[in-house]
């Protein structure tokens, strides 16, 4: 008898867990204003309404649950539910994440659409679910060019000894230290301080960064070197994810590709917006020869593109018209 009781608790208690409404918590490094916190909130939006009321998602911005190396961490386990992180952060991570990040791939922002929105971004999301992390859409970040606080870069020569900041990834380090520069790994978090310290000379990001982490105040010149397009990835937990049923996965995966259209119309205004700002406060914006920059390139290629995958991967993206 009491083995029966407890048996039909338990089974109560399970049922309850699957009926139960769910608020996943989502972590993003960047402020409550930012494009990719205010997709994430759309993709809630959307997944509330897609499942009647029952899930929604709750964005935890400004790194305050931790930067991006933890909360990747923290998702893999199913401490968090959710992480929006620029591939950067999961190029150690997940190998596949290299591609999207490789230095001038993407001609242009229609070629980086079409390519994350076919067949190779797919596997790309798809790939991640070996290291417990379901990817679920791509967002868009620019482009990235590198701003210094004393020394202004104005030619490939004069990134030579350079103390810059780069994301915490291999690949990140030697694609700087391929243009001269003494790659420091750090978190974003750090940036500000490191540049007001003189702790670096240096940092690389896209205009809406550059705005929202102040940088600007502290590293005025901006070089448009626009190197890389290393897009933001969602990624939901596989042990989370796993638990659901196949309609509530469906709901999810669904939420968040409503959300990418969303976030490329916020995007374009943001990074129209914070190049006025930046230029307000007194950044200077200098055109440069990408050339040489893109020419250094090759041994960075020939050092992360080994592999037969990544070798199909990148040639797919280059042959994608
Ligand atoms: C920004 C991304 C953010 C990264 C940051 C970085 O939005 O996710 O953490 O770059 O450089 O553009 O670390």
């Amino acid at each position: 008898m009491r083995f029966k009781k407890l048996w039909a608790a338990m089974a109560a208690g399970l049922l309850a867990m699957s009926v139960g409404a769910t608020e996943f918590r989502a972590s993003d490094i960047q402020p409550e204003d930012y494009p990719t916190v205010l997709a994430i909130k759309f993709m809630g939006e959307r997944l509330k309404a897609l499942s009647g009321g029952k899930h929604s998602i709750r964005v935890y911005p400004s790194g305050s649950l931790g930067g991006e190396k933890e909360t990747i961490e923290q998702t893999k386990i199913g401490a968090l539910a959710m992480v929006r992180v620029n591939v950067g952060a999961m190029n150690n991570v997940c190998s596949e994440t290299i591609v999207p990040t490789m230095p001038f791939l993407f001609r242009s922002k229609e070629h980086m659409h079409k390519v994350l929105d076919g067949a190779v971004g797919d596997e790309i999301l798809k790939a991640c679910e070996k290291q417990g992390l379901v990817g679920l859409a791509f967002y868009d970040s620019g482009a990235r060019s590198i701003f210094t606080a004393k020394k202004p870069v104005r030619s490939f020569a004069d990134m030579k000894g350079m103390k810059v900041r780069v994301q915490q990834s291999d690949l990140w380090v030697s694609m700087l230290e391929a243009m001269g520069a003494n790659a420091t790994p750090m978190p974003m978090g750090e940036v500000y301080t490191g540049l007001k310290t003189s702790l670096i000379d240096a940092a690389e990001n896209n205009y809406p960064t550059y705005e929202s982490s102040r940088a600007f105040e502290v590293a005025k010149y901006f070089s448009k070197t626009e190197h890389s397009m290393a897009p933001e990835i969602v990624l939901f937990s596989k042990r989370s994810f796993d638990k659901l049923s196949p309609q509530e996965q469906a709901w999810i995966r669904q939420a968040a590709k409503e959300s990418v259209p969303y976030m490329r119309r916020l995007w374009a205004e943001r990074e129209a917006q914070s190049l006025a700002l930046v230029k307000a406060g007194g950044a200077e914006i200098i055109e440069i020869d990408k050339a040489p920059f893109q020419a250094a390139m090759r041994p960075v290629y020939d050092k992360f593109i080994t592999d037969a995958k990544l070798k199909d991967l990148v040639k797919r993206v280059q042959d994608t018209q």
